[in-house]
C-alpha cells in the first residue's frame, strides 16, 4: 500500500509532447534537419537542452553554446503560444479522477517533471491544488534519467521511496524512478516501457 503518487506531467496528466513537436518542428524545418514524429519520441522525459541535441545530432549540425541558448529560448517561446491556451478540456482520461481517489485515501500527490513549464500547465488546466508538492525542471539540476527529480519529490513528501510510486511515460522517466528505487507503473505502450513494475495504457485503466 503506497503512501505517496509521483506523476510525471507531459504523457501522464497532459499531451504537451503535441506541442512541444510542433515548436521543435518549426525550427528543425528553418535549419533544414529532417524531424519526424517518430523522433519525437527520444525527446519525451529528457531536458529542453537535451531534446536540442538529440535534434542536432539528427540533422548531424553542431551550434555554438550561444547559438543553441538562442534555438531553446526561441522554441519555449513557441511553445508558451501553445500551452497559453490549454484548458481543463486537456487533461488526460482518468487522471484527474485517478489522483482524486488516492487523496480520497489519504495517498499524499508530488508532481516529478522535468519541464521548467510545470507549474503555469498545472495552472492552465486547474489541477495545482491537488500537489502536495511540485518538483520540476526550475527545482533540480540532473535530469531524467538521473533520479533526483523523484528522490526530491519523495523528500518534499517527507516519506521514503519504498513507500511510493512513479507514473512514467518515458524511459527516461521510468529508468529514472528504477535508480531512484521507487515502484513504477508505466503509462502507455509495452515496447517503450519494457523496465517499469506494471504497465496500463493510461490513467483511466486505474480508475474504479
Ligand atoms: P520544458 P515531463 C518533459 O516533461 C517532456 O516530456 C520533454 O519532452 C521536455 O523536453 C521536458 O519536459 C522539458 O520541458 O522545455 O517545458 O522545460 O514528461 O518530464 O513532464
Ligand atoms: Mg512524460
Amino acid at each position: 500500500r503506497i503512501k505517496g503518487a509521483i506523476f510525471d506531467l507531459d504523457g501522464v496528466i497532459v499531451d504537451t509532447a503535441k506541442y512541444h513537436y510542433l515548436a521543435w518542428k518549426w525550427l528543425a524545418d528553418q535549419r533544414g534537419i529532417p524531424f519526424t514524429e517518430h523522433d519525437n519520441e527520444r525527446l519525451k522525459g529528457v531536458s529542453r537542452m537535451r531534446s536540442l541535441d538529440i535534434i542536432l545530432e539528427i540533422g548531424g549540425l553542431t551550434l555554438s553554446d550561444e547559438e543553441k541558448e538562442e534555438m531553446a529560448t526561441r522554441k519555449n517561446e513557441l511553445y508558451l503560444e501553445y500551452i497559453r491556451r490549454m484548458d481543463e478540456s486537456e487533461i488526460l482520461p482518468g487522471a484527474k479522477e485517478y489522483i482524486l481517489t488516492l487523496r480520497d485515501k489519504g495517498v499524499r500527490i508530488a508532481l516529478g517533471s522535468a519541464s521548467k513549464n510545470a507549474v503555469f500547465i498545472l495552472e492552465r488546466v486547474g489541477l495545482s491544488e491537488l500537489f502536495d508538492a511540485i518538483i520540476d525542471g526550475t527545482k533540480v539540476s540532473k535530469a531524467k534519467p538521473d533520479p533526483e527529480v523523484f528522490l526530491v519529490a519523495c523528500e518534499s513528501l517527507d516519506l521514503s521511496p519504498e513507500d511510493c510510486a512513479v507514473f512514467e511515460d518515458a524511459a527516461a522517466g521510468v529508468e529514472a524512478a528504477k535508480a531512484a528505487g521507487i515502484y513504477v507503473i508505466g503509462i502507455g505502450s509495452t515496447d517503450v516501457l519494457g523496465d517499469a513494475d506494471e504497465i496500463v495504457a493510461g490513467l483511466h485503466e486505474l480508475v474504479s
